[in-house]
């Protein structure tokens, strides 16, 4: 993952993809863990696309004592991003995406930079990584993603449905430029990208659910200048293999799951 070649291809691309990032056990575990969590069903809500069809989603800006927070904090993603991004990277927030079978809304393509520009951050120095939780394929609405768009700087952002959408007139002409991928994804398996990436979901219509979870990372030196709707530089507590592992215990054992 650290090798040269590979930060080229960011470079170039804006996105990496990490085959098994999760083995099956791990991925297995946040799976169900997800699943039994009545909380993050309370907190999900969603947002509708230009059809009116709501994509539903859950964002938390805290680290706490769980599995997610734990996967947010792994070295297997903080070290990578680290290196990506070409600084100390803190957890600027992480959301689940569950989109269901039949009804799950697509995303508007947007960067995340055109969301995070207004919260103070003044570099585009920050990435995403989505972690597949169900098989992502072209017909659940895997992301899609612009090769190389994160080139072109940030695009100016507005309403499009209850989302926020990139100027399309824009997205049009990169299109006509940059190669269109669609990122499928094994359960475990993820993708980094660049918040300047161009990137979008088609709507749900197979009968599978397409859930992911997202982590989200800001650099230290691009500390936003003002208080936004995510976190300020905050330096970031990593866990090695056997601390994820517990977290995905303890957290597994207070939903009463079996590990
Ligand atoms: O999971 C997806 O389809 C895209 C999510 C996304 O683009 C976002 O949360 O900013």
């Amino acid at each position: 993952m650290h090798d040269t070649l590979d930060l080229e291809q960011f470079l170039e691309d804006g996105f990496l993809v990490v085959d098994g990032l999760l083995d099956v056990s791990e991925v297995d575990l946040l799976s169900r863990i997800a699943r039994a969590d009545c909380e993050l069903q309370r907190i999900a809500y969603g947002r509708e696309d230009a059809d009116g069809q709501a994509v539903v989603l859950s964002v938390r800006n805290d680290l706490v004592d769980d599995y997610y927070s734990a996967i947010a904090r792994s070295r297997r993603i903080v070290d990578p991003m680290t290196s990506l991004l070409g600084d100390e990277v803190y957890h600027y927030h992480h959301k689940l995406i569950l989109k269901e079978p039949r009804v799950g809304g697509a995303w508007e393509w947007h960067q995340d930079y055109g969301y995070w520009y207004d919260n103070g951050c003044l570099y585009p120095d920050m990435g995403s990584c989505l972690i597949a939780i169900d098989r992502a394929t072209k017909e659940n609405g895997c992301l899609q993603v612009l090769r190389g768009s994160h080139q072109m700087g940030r695009f100016n952002h507005g309403p499009i449905g209850a989302q926020t959408g990139a100027d399309l007139e824009r997205v049009e002409a990169a299109k006509a430029r940059c190669e269109l991928v669609h990122v499928e994804l094994a359960p475990g398996s993820a993708v980094m990208f660049h918040a300047n990436l161009l990137h979008r979901s088609d709507r749900n219509t197979s009968e599978h659910p397409r859930w992911a979870l997202i982590c989200c990372y800001n650099t230290r030196r691009n500390d936003p200048y003002k208080v936004g709707r995510h976190p300020n530089y905050t330096p970031l507590e990593s866990f090695d293999d056997t601390q994820l592992r517990d977290a995905g215990m303890r957290h597994a054992e207070r939903l009463e799951l079996p590990c």
